[in-house]
């Protein structure tokens, strides 16, 4: 296949939503031609550092272009296996990022009320000075594990040591209980490993795909999409399980709209077929299985007629869509999915989800689920992290939460507001807008409340910003070196972050906020380099490979290692028994299901319709909201609403309405957007908008907020995962 062939679609499949989200009706921005982008022949010295981007999870390879000097464009480094040599509409307009003229430009103080948005500008010795003389107090009063971190991105990496190293033991990230956690809890208790990022899903060579919500296209991580663009040139079977016509949806064979949180009836069904009808992988299942039969006596009950009821799709549609991906196997993947914390029993849906990818027998097989392989980096000698007497209150280590195994951020915030297990006094929040990520901010307004210490390390004013004690600006990521970057993938492979350009203002890298800081607490030890280059290339140089090539290249890539067992790969499950349990004695030791059983969600009461969430192409989350480039291609996000439902509420497309949840929380202004691309008893809208700091001067104010909304939510029992789509909302016209 050629590039350029790839390319459009890769285009053409991201489009669907960017011109119809794009208000207005132009071609979005990032579409229209390279001169539009600014992608004029160059005038004047150009230059190019590759770099990987960080406007979203995926950490493409880029190289940015710098003409005379000032930063010019950024594109996909063709060395790169995340980028493959394209970024996606975000990572073209990092630029953005860089001159977003609302960025926070020096340290920051609170002065007056927390949450009041009052601010002196100060030195960056007097904000530093201050965070650590706050930290040691907390420590002498109650001890260093009353400090706590939210973190998220890859510029994390020093903060966190650092605090690790004075003794915080108490740390979390949203990417776990509200986004990817129950996912691998749910395929560790299968196959004994998580997923992992990215997916090791082999697109590239399937013959069959199941879409289970993961909104591809949509959800706009890079070389999946890419891959995807090519399975829809080739022509497989595309499979989609989502209430709403998704972008995936409209390149679908088979589009089952189910009834939202009903999923779960679908996959036992699906698995109940299987057996039934001896469709699954008699081989695999003899060889790597574990508590089979007891599995298949418990699925075999469920029918398509039962499925068809509880999710609202003809029993027809379900089976056609069985047999045709059953008849692919292995080369099938029923997708993992990544953001799955949904009606907070998903570490059990994401387990039937990964009994269904067992029953096709395609783990390690080409065309199904690869076992990814790493690089190995060598290390730069760092001093080991203090032991602490005392329990982690973040809920990482499996007392709260049987199964969880990173910590929760929902977790801190509990003991943040409880005092249990001992009070929590300190907030370090590093690259994660606490606000809109996690459910019901008023508990975190609660919880924020009760600290003696908020520091936030962010490159805009977002939400969470505003409610700080001391505010410190962090480079964007084109500005900075951070830690190496080890990926998994088909081939293991290192990337560099580098300064491609030096920041606009007083904006600090956020290795050098660290080892500031460690030095003010009394243990600079912990960061013994100068400069963070020094200890990349003793780390890079130690492994055997030339720094001077490292950084003109960007990327190292590891030797192929076998991914499948196609390519001479012995499959190993490290499970309890050693096997793929399609029965979980752990489940069961531990009281709950040891195969899912399906509990049908609560129905919209009368009037009401469920709230659902999703990505739009152009904006990560808030972190772009405020990046001219990208709020040009979409400055508020729209509500989508049935036709039938909105002639019922007297709602007209494009209309402004708001969003009222059952308890009494109202939206901003958001447009509708009538569509039969939707079920009649949900709504959808992107997650991310309607900022609320004041400082956020092109974004405040604009669409609706779905963090906001979320006001109830129920926990995994599991592994601690908080859900998102338990709401219920009614449409408010606008008087
Ligand atoms: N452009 C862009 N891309 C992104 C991101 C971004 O911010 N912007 N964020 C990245 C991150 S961190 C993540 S975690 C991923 C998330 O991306 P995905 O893992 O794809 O997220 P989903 O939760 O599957 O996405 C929501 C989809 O699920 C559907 N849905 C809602 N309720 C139900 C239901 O009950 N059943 C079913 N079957 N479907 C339902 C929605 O209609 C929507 O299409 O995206 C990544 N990619
Ligand atoms: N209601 C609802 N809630 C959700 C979701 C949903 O769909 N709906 N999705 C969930 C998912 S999948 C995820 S992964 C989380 C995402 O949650 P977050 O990671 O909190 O998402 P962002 O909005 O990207 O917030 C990141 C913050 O980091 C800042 N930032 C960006 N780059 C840098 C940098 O280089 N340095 C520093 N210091 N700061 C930087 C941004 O300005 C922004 O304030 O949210 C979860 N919460
Ligand atoms: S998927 Fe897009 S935004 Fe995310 S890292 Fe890659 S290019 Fe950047
Ligand atoms: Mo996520």
């Amino acid at each position: 296949m050629t590039s350029s062939l790839t390319r459009r679609r890769f285009l053409a499949i991201s489009a669907g939503t960017a011109g119809a989200a794009a208000v207005g009706g132009a071609a979005p921005l990032w579409m229209r031609d390279a001169a539009a982008l600014g992608h004029a022949p160059p005038k004047g010295v150009v230059t190019t550092v590759p770099t990987f981007c960080e406007m979203c999870f995926w950490r493409c390879g880029g190289i940015a272009h710098l003409r005379d000097g000032k930063l010019w464009k950024f594109e996909g480094n063709p060395l790169d296996p995340q980028s493959m040599g394209r970024l996606c509409p975000r990572g073209t307009a990092a630029v953005g990022a860089h001159y977003d003229p609302d960025r926070l430009r020096q340290p920051l103080m609170r002065v007056g009320d927390r949450g009041g948005e009052q601010w002196k500008a100060v030195s960056w010795n007097e904000a530093l000075d201050h965070v650590a003389e706050r930290m040691n107090s907390i420590k002498a009063e109650h001890g260093p594990e009353s400090v706590a971190l939210f973190n998220h991105g890859f510029g994390q990496r020093f903060v966190q040591h650092v605090l690790r190293s004075w003794g915080v033991i108490n740390y979390a990230a949203p990417s776990y209980a509200q986004c990817r956690g129950p996912r691998d809890v749910g395929f560790t208790l299968t196959f004994g490993a998580g997923v992992g990022s990215p997916e090791p899903t082999d697109i590239k060579h399937t013959d069959c795909l199941v879409l289970i919500g993961s909104h591809l296209g949509e959800n706009m991580h890079n070389s999946q999409v890419q891959e995807f663009a090519q399975a829809v040139e080739r022509r497989i079977p595309v499979i989609v399980v989502d209430p709403r016509f998704s972008v995936a949806a409209s390149k679908a064979k088979y589009w089952l709209p189910v009834r939202p949180g009903t999923d779960l009836a679908l996959l036992l069904a699906w698995c109940g077929l299987l057996v039934r009808e001896g469709r699954y992988d008699r081989a695999f299942v003899q060889q790597h299985g574990h508590g089979f039969d007891k599995f298949a006596a418990e699925v075999q009950d469920y029918t398509p007629e039962w499925a068809s009821k509880e999710c609202d799709v003809p029993p027809e549609l379900i089976v056609a869509a069985a047999r045709e991906f059953a008849s692919r196997r292995p080369a099938c993947i029923v997708h993992p999915g990544r953001r799955v914390n949904w009606y907070g029993d998903d570490t059990q849906r994401s387990r039937a989800i990964a009994l269904l990818n067992a029953l096709l027998g395609n783990y390690g097989r080409r065309g199904g689920l690869y076992v990814s392989q790493g690089i190995k980096m060598e290390r730069y000698p760092l001093p080991p992290y203090p032991k602490s007497d005392k329990p982690r209150a973040d809920g990482g280590d499996a007392d709260r939460y049987p199964f969880a195994d990173e910590g929760i951020t929902t977790s801190i915030r509990d003991a943040t507001i409880s005092g249990k297990p001992y009070p929590i006094k300190g907030w370090f929040v590093y690259s994660t807008n606490l606000m809109e990520a996690l459910p019901n901010p008023a508990e975190t307004v609660e919880a924020m409340q009760k600290l003696d210490l908020l520091v936030v390390c962010d490159t805009v004013p977002s939400d969470i910003a505003g409610w700080a004690d001391v505010i410190l600006p962090d480079t964007t990521f084109l500005e900075r070196y951070d830690e190496l970057l080890t990926g998994y993938g088909r081939n293991g492979w290192a990337a560099l972050r580098q300064p491609v350009v030096a920041p606009p203002h007083d904006q600090k890298p956020a290795w050098w906020i660290a080892k500031q800081l460690a030095v003010r607490l009394g243990i600079g030890e912990c960061m013994p380099f100068d400069d963070i280059e020094e200890y990349l290339r003793a780390r890079v140089e130690k492994s055997g490979h030339f720094w001077d090539q490292f950084k003109k290249e960007g990327v190292i890539v590891a030797p192929h290692q076998p991914t499948t067992v196609e390519e001479g790969l012995q499959l190993q499950f490290d499970t309890p028994s050693g096997k793929v349990e399609f029965w979980s004695d752990q489940l069961a030791a531990a009281g709950f299901d040891p195969v899912p059983k399906y509990t049908a969600p609560e129905p919209p009461p009368e009037g009401h319709l469920r709230l659902i969430t999703g990505r739009a192409p152009g904006h990560t989350f808030t972190r772009t909201q405020s990046n001219p480039l990208l709020h040009d291609l979409m400055p508020e996000n729209e509500v989508w609403v049935h036709p039938a439902t909105a002639a019922k509420l007297g709602v007209k497309n494009h209309e402004y309405v708001r969003i009222k949840n059952q308890d009494g929380i109202v939206s901003n202004r958001i447009r509708a957007r009538v569509t039969q691309r939707i079920r009649e008893d949900c709504v959808y809208t992107v997650y991310g908008f309607g900022a609320k700091n004041k400082m956020l001067k092109s974004a405040v104010g604009r669409g609706a907020s779905a963090g906001a909304l979320n006001t109830r939510y129920k926990t995994d029992p599991l592994m601690g995962a908080t859900s998102i789509h338990g709401n219920f909302v009614t449409l408010v016209k606008e008087a």
